[in-house]
């Protein structure tokens, strides 16, 4: 094991303690957030970064494939059209089925 910081390790534990089952009832959004927030950190990506990666037609919105597919290359989970679909209406402020790069910064709470 190469140096772990400390503090990171409690966290860490959700994810890595056992398999993550990502198609049950277990799913939970707030995990699931948690988890692309933990990304973004562990990556030492901008939520901007990381809006553009998702944005794969750079339209200036993610819609539900954009996400799918953007969580499953960032946190390596493939989610279920209607976890995706709880996502989006979660970060969704503006109810246009899209997220914007508010909603996104918002919803992973940037802080700068
Ligand atoms: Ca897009
Ligand atoms: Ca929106």
């Amino acid at each position: 094991m190469p140096l772990q910081r400390v503090g990171e390790e409690k966290k860490n534990d959700l994810g890595r303690g056992g398999i993550v089952q990502s198609m049950t009832d277990e799913w939970d959004l707030s995990e699931a957030m948690a988890k692309l927030s933990e990304a973004l950190h562990e990556k030492d990506m901008s939520v901007d970064q990381l809006f553009n990666d998702f944005d794969a037609d750079s339209d200036g919105t993610i819609n539900g494939p954009e996400l799918h597919n953007g969580i499953k290359d960032m946190v390596g989970d493939v989610l279920s059209p209607g976890q995706i679909s709880q996502i989006i209406k979660a970060f969704d402020v503006n109810d246009d089925n899209r997220i914007d790069v508010g909603e996104l910064r918002t919803a992973l709470g940037e802080e700068e």
